[in-house]
């Protein structure tokens, strides 16, 4: 029986026909349907017809993956915070006037469990199984959840392999992520832009911190561009000057401390004088138009317990990425 009630009900996302929603989870006994099922545990909680792989632009890949966490730990809950939290997101979106992501269909999978043998070993396999989903993706659009900052260079390496021009790492973050290495290992959070430079050029916007090595770093690499938060307080020629930076092919990486904290203090290494939330949408709704963004990353939500609106906003993040990656086909223009 379809649930007419209200479209939060269970087994939200719209049937192809878009005008009930199903309703009975996969597997469920016989003689027990149609009774009000929570939502799936997905990406808005797109039910097994929204949320198929088939038919899907889209494909989220969570990466729960934490261990050289500096300061505030959390991050290994990342991933599932963003997904609980998406479920109560607003299907309709006004920037493109319809139900995006029944439209878009978006496929959730399983969190990736790496090995805790290391973070060389971790890192290594991570480099594997991303080429492995990026291959079987096709031409979905990937995109992984974080987990700390570190997973992003395995996923970018496996990109840059899969692209012979060099593509371009656009980096939202408070920090360069360009020490060599920290606290002794060169797989740290704190290098993971710097493993990736000689493979792409990185355009670091949102950055507020950095140390004296990292400076010395991006100065001597023709690779680095850093677009710093103060600069984007005063007008928005930053942006123009980040455009310039980026070549033809784009990999996102999102840590969301690049948020100032008082709209996500829910990470390991908050700094205060972040952008908010309408002029980074800006940005990034003129970077996908204006580049082809191949696959992206949304890294570092570490939730704290009772405190949700970071863990939404960053859901919410995530679907608007996912909609601007489409925006021509939802609007049909
Ligand atoms: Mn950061």
């Amino acid at each position: 029986m379809p649930n007419q009630r209200n479209p939060r009900a269970p087994g939200r996302g719209a049937d192809p026909a878009g005008a009930r929603y199903s309703v009975n989870p996969p597997g469920l006994p016989r003689g027990l349907e149609g009774l009000d099922w929570e939502l799936p545990h997905t990406f808005l909680g797109l039910d097994e017809v929204a949320g198929a792989f088939e038919t899907a632009k889209a494909v989220l890949l969570p990466v729960p993956y934490e261990s050289t966490t500096s300061y505030g730990g959390g991050t290994r809950e990342g991933p599932r915070a963003i997904v609980e939290a998406s479920r109560y997101i607003e299907l309709y979106d006004q920037e493109v006037d319809r139900e995006a992501g029944p439209a878009l269909g978006i496929h959730t999978l399983p969190a990736l469990e790496l090995t805790r043998a290391g973070a060389t070993a971790a890192m290594d396999e991570l480099r594997t199984a991303y080429a492995c989903v990026a291959e079987a993706c096709g031409d979905r659009f990937l995109l992984m959840l974080g987990g700390e900052h570190s997973v992003s260079s395995p996923a970018i390496l496996a990109q840059a392999d899969r692209h012979p021009e060099r593509i371009t790492v656009l980096q939202l973050d408070a920090h360069a992520d360009l020490r060599l290495e920290y606290e002794g290992t060169p797989n740290s959070h704190a290098s993971a832009m710097a493993r990736v430079l000689d493979r792409a050029d990185v355009v670091a916007v949102g950055i507020r911190a950095v140390s004296a090595e990292e400076m010395e770093v991006s100065r001597s690499s023709k690779a680095s561009t850093i677009v710093w938060a103060d600069e984007m307080w005063q007008d928005d020629r930053w942006m123009d000057r980040a455009m310039e930076a980026l070549g033809p092919k784009v990999y996102l990486t999102f840590d969301v401390d690049y948020f100032d904290p008082s709209l996500v203090p829910s990470t390991g290494t908050p700094e205060p004088g972040g952008p908010g939330w309408y002029r980074t949408l800006a940005f990034l709704r003129r970077v996908f138009r204006e580049r082809e963004v191949v696959a992206a990353d949304v890294v570092e939500l570490a939730p704290t317990p009772g405190l949700h609106a970071p863990d939404f906003l960053v859901a919410k993040l995530v679907y608007k990425i996912l909609i601007y990656r489409f925006q021509r086909m939802l609007t049909g223009d």
